[in-house]
Order: structure tokens, then C-alpha cells, then sequence
């Protein structure tokens, strides 16, 4: 397994990003684990996830010029890749889009550097279905920007209608836009993580079970 894959997985369970037991996601599914994000709540925890998500970028070779997270998980996790990737000596802009518009002061709906003319690149937690994905590159066609590829901490890997295809979400957005999706790690990576790791043992079948009722074909 890649460096930055088994690097994070050890951070988000050292962070308790990562927990098991009984969660119901925004699908409505049941599922024996959850990802999130919010609990990088540090700079030192911010700064090790923003590492391994460059790593995953560098390594996929995505040409970009600015960075857009959107909101509100996406905006910590953009902002904290902006700085690591200038400490990699690559000054890049970052946008990200607020949820309610207003209508004083510097009003719209985006902050951040401009998204016209540009290829961006979305920062985002997880995916599942891909809604949040979707409306993150609808918000970027409006502002006349060019969607670049999307990154994201964790692709759960799932069918959104498995019994029709096994296709996962992130493999249909890939297609459909024509667009890279990086994953810094997927649940294939936590499957094979788990199976070197004791502790996770009896979280491992519960995950396999769930992969076999919602994963898609790998
Ligand atoms: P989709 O929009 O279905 O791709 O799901 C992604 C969103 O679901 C994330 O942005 C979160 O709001 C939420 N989510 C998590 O944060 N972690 C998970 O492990 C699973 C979900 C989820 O509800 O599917």
C-alpha cells in the first residue's frame, strides 16, 4: 500500500475520524463505519491529513491552478492543502463557496480567488453517492471555471443502485465528467489496512459484509 494511503488511515484512526459501529448516511444506508472529517480539529492533525492528500495528488499528476473546497468540510481541508502545498514551494489559489448567499458586503456565494478561466481542482472529505461532488461542480461551471479533477480523503466505493451496476459513485462521476478522482485512500485500502491489524479484526467482517451489500465490483 502507498505511503500516504496507510499514513492516513493511522492518522484518521488515531483522530477517531475513523470509527465503527452503526452510522445511517445521507443515502439513508446503514453502515458499520463513518469517516469524519471534523475531528482533524488541529493544526498538527490538519497539516499530516493535508500532507497525504498532496502526496495522493502529486503522485495521480493532476494538472490544476486553483484550489476550492467546498463548504463547509471542504473549506479547512483546501485551506490547510494551500498551505502545504506552499511549503512545497507551489503558491496556489484557493476559493471556496459559502452556503447561504449575502447580499451585503463583499456579497455572492464564493470567497477566495477568482474560478474563471482556471482548472480546478475540488477538496472534499468522502464520497458516497456523489451529490456533494455534483453540486460542487455545478457551483464551479457557474463561476465559469473548469473542473480539473477532485481529491478526496476517503471514496467509501459504493453502488448507488447496486442491484442496476456495480459501478461506484466516484468511477460514474469520473466518466460521466471525464475528470480524475483521487482518493487518498478507499475502503479497499481500509479493508486490506484492517486485515494486517488485530484490533480490527471483527470490524474487517463487518466491513466485507457491507461491501458486498453496497461496494461496487472491484
Ligand atoms: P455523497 O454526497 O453521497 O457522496 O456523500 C458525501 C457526504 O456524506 C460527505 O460530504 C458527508 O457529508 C457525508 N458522509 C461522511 O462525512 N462520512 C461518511 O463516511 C459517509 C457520509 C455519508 O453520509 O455518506
Amino acid at each position: 500500500m502507498d505511503d500516504h494511503r496507510s499514513r492516513f488511515l493511522q492518522l484518521a484512526l488515531r483522530a477517531e475520524a475513523l470509527r465503527f459501529g452503526e452510522f445511517t448516511l445521507k443515502s439513508g444506508r446503514t453502515s458499520p463505519y463513518f469517516f469524519n472529517a471534523g475531528r482533524f480539529d488541529s493544526g498538527a492533525a490538519l497539516a499530516d491529513l493535508a500532507g497525504c492528500y498532496a502526496d495522493a495528488i502529486e503522485q495521480a499528476g493532476i494538472a490544476f491552478d486553483v484550489l476550492f473546497g467546498p463548504a463547509y468540510k471542504g473549506i479547512p481541508l483546501a485551506t490547510a492543502l494551500a498551505c502545504e502545498f506552499a511549503r512545497r514551494g507551489r503558491d496556489l489559489p484557493l476559493a471556496f463557496n459559502r452556503k447561504e448567499a449575502k447580499s451585503h458586503g463583499e456579497g455572492g456565494l464564493l470567497i477566495g480567488a477568482a474560478l474563471a478561466g482556471r482548472r480546478v481542482l475540488i477538496v472534499d472529505d468522502v464520497i458516497t453517492a456523489g451529490t456533494a461532488i455534483r453540486e460542487a461542480l455545478a457551483i464551479i461551471a457557474e463561476a465559469g471555471g473548469t473542473a480539473a479533477g477532485i481529491v478526496i480523503a476517503l471514496d467509501r466505493q459504493e453502488a448507488v443502485d447496486p442491484a442496476a451496476s456495480r459501478r461506484s459513485a466516484a468511477e460514474t462521476v469520473a466518466i460521466e465528467q471525464g475528470l480524475p478522482v483521487v482518493a487518498v485512500a478507499t475502503l479497499a485500502d481500509l479493508l486490506a489496512f484492517a486485515g494486517g491489524n488485530e484490533a480490527l479484526a471483527a470490524q474487517r467482517e463487518r466491513l466485507l459484509a457491507y461491501r458486498q451489500a453496497y461496494g461496487s465490483a472491484l
